[in-house]
C-alpha cells in the first residue's frame, strides 16, 4: 500500500462542507431504526450475538445456534449451523401475505413493460430452476449468467439458488475474453446468455459475443441457455448444446422445484471484480452471512419495507445490483423497479418519469448517476411528480457536498434524508452509513461504520490516527455480509486483504480515508489514487471537490503529469462555456482549498470522462494522455470513444 495521505488539512478539503443535516422529523418518526432503539451500544453490548438480529430477518430451515465461528481466522463462518435457502427468503415466503403484490415491474428499452408478482415470480423460478435441473445442472454447479436488465436475470439467479447452484454474474457489456476468463475460472460448466439487447436504436448481438468467449474458454461449457430478448429483431441459430430459454421452460410451467437447503456457509455466488492487479479476483458469498447482512441493511439504512416501490439503478452485473437490487429488496418482500434502458434514452428525463410512474419511495445510485443529472440541469425533475421519495441513497464513489445537495433538492423534495453507504464487492453489504432515522448527515462523509461493524482508520503502523488525519481505512471484527474467500484460493485472500496484528485479523479495504471528532468517515479514494504534485502528496479526491465546487463545471478528475505537475480534466454543464474565466475560477478554487501548491498546471476540458463500466473514472487512463504514453485496451470502457477526444485536446493545446 501507498501512504494514504498527508496531513489533516488538505485531507478536510475533500468535506469543505460542514453542514450538518439532521434526520426529518417526519422520517424519523417512522424509520425502521429510531433513536431510542439504542442499536448502537446493542451491537456493542452483545457482539457478535447482536448479528443474530439479522439472521432472524430470514427464514432458516434449521436455526442457527451459533452466530460466529472465528476459529480459523480470516476464514470466518457465520451462522454456521444454520440451514436456508436464499431463493424461498426471496420468493416463497411471501406467498401467504403479498402472493399478488408486484415483485418487479420491469421496463425494457422499447418501451415495453413486464411486471411480476410474487406468485409469478415464484412460477418462473420454479420452472426455470426445472429447466435448469433438466440440463444436468446440479447442486454446487457453477452457473455462469450474461444477461442484461431482463427479468430473466433475476429469475435466474433465483432458479439457481433455489437448487443450490452457485451463479456467476458476468455483466453483458463486457468483452467475450472477460466472460471467456470468467467462465474457466469460475469452472463453470453451463451458461444463460441472450440473443441480443438494444444498444439505442440498433439491435446488437449478445450471442456472437457469448460463441466467441466459448471459443476461447477451454472447453468446460457442456450447455447454454438463450434467452430471446429481441425476438425477430435478430435472428440467432442455435447450435448443439444450446438450448432457447422460452422453450426449456415450457413443459415445467406450474411445476415445483422443491427448494435445496444450504448450509449458511455454503456458496450462494461468485462475483468477479478488479483488485491492484490485472487479474479479475473471484469473490466468493456464502449463503446465510451473506443474505442476512443485505436484508438488515436493506431494512434499516435504505428502510425499504414490503410497501415501498423500491429502485435500485445499479446493474445487476454488480455487486450492488446483486445486493439491493436483487437480494434485498426481494428477501423484505417490496416491490422493485428493474430498468433495462439509460437514463437519457428517449429523453433526459426518463429517470424522473419512471419514478414518477411508479411512485418509487427509495432510489439508490451513484455520485457520477447525479453528476449526470445535475449536467443535464434541474428542468428535467422539475418537470416530475417525485413527491413519492422519501429516502435517497448513493453508492460507489465519495458524493461531493454539491452533489449531495443538489440530490437532495431537486429529487428528495429538499427534506429526504440522503444516505452516502460504503461498501465493496468483498464486503457484500453496507458496512458504513448513517442510519437516516437516528444519525445527522454530513454532506461529503460517509457517515460512522454500522453497528457491529468496527471499521477503523489506521496509519501505517496500523495505530488509529487523529481526527481529520489521513489514514487506512480498516475493519477489525469479522461481519456477517463478508465474502468466505476469493476463487483463487485461501492464501490469495489472507495475502490480498487480511493482515494480523497484535489484537486480532485486520481487513484491510484498500481505501484512504479521515474520520473527525464524531466518528463520521471521509473516504479519500483508493490508497492507490494518492497522486504526487511536485513532491507533495494529495489525494486525488480533495482537489476534485474544490473544482467541482465552481459554478457550472459537473465531474471533475485530477492526475499528475511527468514534470510533477497536475492535470485536472473537468466537465461543464450543457450551458456553460469553458472559458478562460472559467478555468482561472478552477485553478483558484483548488489553490484556495488546497493550497498552490496544488494549483493544476492544466486544465482540460472534456464533453466525459472516461469511466468503467460500473461507473468508475479511468484516472490510470487519463494519467497515461498526461504523460504522452501508449495507454491499452480502451473497449472494456462504457465511453470508449471519448478517449480520442480527449487525447487530440491534450495534443493540441501543447
Ligand atoms: C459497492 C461498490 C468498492 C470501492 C470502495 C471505494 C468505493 C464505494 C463508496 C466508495 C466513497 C462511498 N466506494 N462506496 N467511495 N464513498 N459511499 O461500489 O463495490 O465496485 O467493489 O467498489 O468503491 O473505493 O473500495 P465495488
Amino acid at each position: 500500500m501507498n501512504d494514504a495521505g498527508t496531513d489533516g488539512r488538505h485531507a478536510d478539503a475533500v468535506a469543505a462542507d460542514e453542514t450538518v443535516v439532521e434526520p426529518p422529523d417526519e422520517f424519523r418518526e417512522s424509520a425502521a431504526v429510531a433513536d431510542d432503539d439504542d442499536v448502537y451500544d446493542a451491537f456493542e453490548r452483545d457482539w457478535p450475538d447482536a448479528w443474530g438480529r439479522a439472521a432472524d430477518l430470514l427464514d432458516w430451515e434449521r436455526d442457527p445456534d451459533t452466530v460466529l465461528d472465528d476459529s480459523n481466522p480470516p476464514f470466518y463462518q457465520w451462522f454456521p449451523d444454520g440451514r436456508l435457502n436464499a431463493a424461498t427468503n426471496c420468493v416463497d415466503r411471501h406467498l401467504d401475505e403479498r402472493r399478488n403484490q408486484l415483485a418487479i415491474r420491469w421496463f425494457g428499452k422499447r418501451g415495453e413493460r413486464r411486471s411480476y408478482t410474487y406468485a409469478d415470480l415464484h412460477r418462473e423460478v420454479n420452472a426455470a430452476a426445472a429447466g435448469l435441473r433438466e440440463l444436468g445442472v446440479e447442486e454446487g454447479d457453477v452457473v455462469t449468467l450474461y444477461l442484461p436488465m431482463i427479468p430473466e436475470l433475476p429469475v435466474t439467479m433465483l432458479a439457481c439458488a433455489r437448487i443450490g447452484a452457485p451463479h456467476n454474474v458476468v455483466f453483458a457489456g463486457l468483452s467475450a475474453d472477460a466472460l471467456a476468463t470468467r467462465i474457466d475460472a469460475a469452472d463453470s460448466a453451463y451458461l444463460v446468455t441472450c440473443d441480443g439487447y438494444y444498444r439505442r436504436e440498433d439491435a446488437f448481438n449478445q450471442k456472437s459475443r457469448a460463441d466467441n468467449a466459448r471459443l476461447q474458454a477451454d472447453g468446460s461449457l457442456e450447455a447454454t441457455v438463450v434467452v430471446d430478448r429481441l425476438g425477430d429483431a435478430l435472428d440467432v441459430p442455435l447450435g448443439e448444446d444450446e438450448h432457447d430459454y422460452g422453450t426449456l421452460l415450457a413443459p415445467h410451467d406450474g411445476e415445483t422445484v422443491e427448494p435445496v437447503a444450504r448450509d449458511a456457509t455454503d456458496l450462494l455466488f461468485v462475483m468477479y471484480t478488479s483488485g491492484t492487479t490485472g487479474r479479475p479476483k473471484g469473490v466468493e458469498h456464502a449463503t446465510g452471512g451473506y443474505l442476512a447482512h443485505v436484508a438488515w441493511t436493506t431494512r434499516n439504512v435504505l428502510d425499504v419495507r414490503p410497501t415501498d416501490t423500491y429502485w435500485c439503478a445499479a446493474d445487476i452485473g454488480w455487486i450492488t445490483g446483486h445486493s439491493y437490487g436483487v437480494y434485498g429488496p426481494l428477501a423484505l418482500g417490496t416491490t422493485t423497479v428493474l430498468y433495462e434502458g439509460s437514463p437519457d434514452y428517449p429523453d433526459r428525463d426518463r429517470v424522473w418519469d419512471l419514478i414518477e410512474r411508479n411512485a418509487v419511495s427509495v432510489f439508490y445510485t451513484s455520485p457520477t448517476a447525479i453528476r449526470s443529472f445535475m449536467k443535464w440541469g434541474a428542468e428535467y425533475p422539475e418537470a416530475h411528480d417525485l413527491s413519492s421519495i422519501r429516502l435517497l441513497g448513493t453508492v460507489g464513489e465519495s458524493i461531493t457536498p454539491k452533489a449531495w445537495h443538489w440530490y437532495r433538492e431537486h429529487v428528495g423534495g429538499g427534506d429526504a434524508p440522503v444516505v452516502d453507504t460504503w461498501w465493496q464487492t468483498e464486503t457484500g453489504a453496507i458496512a458504513l452509513a448513517t442510519l437516516p432515522g437516528v444519525s445527522d448527515m454530513k454532506p461529503g462523509k460517509v457517515g460512522p461504520p454500522l453497528p457491529g461493524i468496527d471499521a477503523r482508520v489506521v496509519d501505517r503502523d496500523g495505530d488509529p490516527v487523529e481526527a481529520g488525519e489521513a489514514g487506512y481505512l480498516t475493519i477489525d471484527r469479522p461481519w456477517p455480509g463478508m465474502c468466505r474467500g476469493l476463487r483463487e484460493g485461501d492464501e490469495r485472500y489472507r495475502r490480498e486483504y487480511w493482515a494480523e496484528t497484535t489484537e486480532g485479523w485486520r481487513y484491510r479495504t484498500g481505501d484512504g480515508a479521515t474520520v473527525d471528532e464524531d466518528g463520521y468517515v471521509t473516504i479519500l479514494g483508493r490508497v492507490d489514487d494518492v497522486i504526487n504534485v511536485r513532491a507533495r502528496r494529495f489525494n486525488t479526491a480533495e482537489l476534485e471537490s474544490a473544482i467541482v465546487a465552481a459554478d457550472g463545471v459537473t465531474e471533475a478528475a485530477v492526475v499528475g503529469d511527468d514534470s510533477g505537475g497536475v492535470i485536472a480534466y473537468v466537465t461543464t454543464r450543457g450551458d456553460v462555456d469553458p472559458d478562460p474565466i472559467l478555468r482561472e475560477s478552477i485553478e483558484r478554487r483548488v489553490a484556495n482549498a488546497v493550497g498552490e501548491v496544488a494549483r493544476p498546471d492544466r486544465v482540460v476540458f472534456t464533453p466525459e470522462l472516461p469511466k468503467t463500466r460500473s461507473g468508475k473514472i479511468m484516472r490510470r487512463l487519463l494519467e497515461d494522455i498526461a504523460r504522452g504514453e501508449e495507454f491499452g485496451d480502451v473497449s472494456a470502457l462504457r465511453n470508449p470513444e471519448v478517449v480520442g477526444e480527449i487525447e487530440s485536446t491534450v495534443r493540441e493545446e501543447e
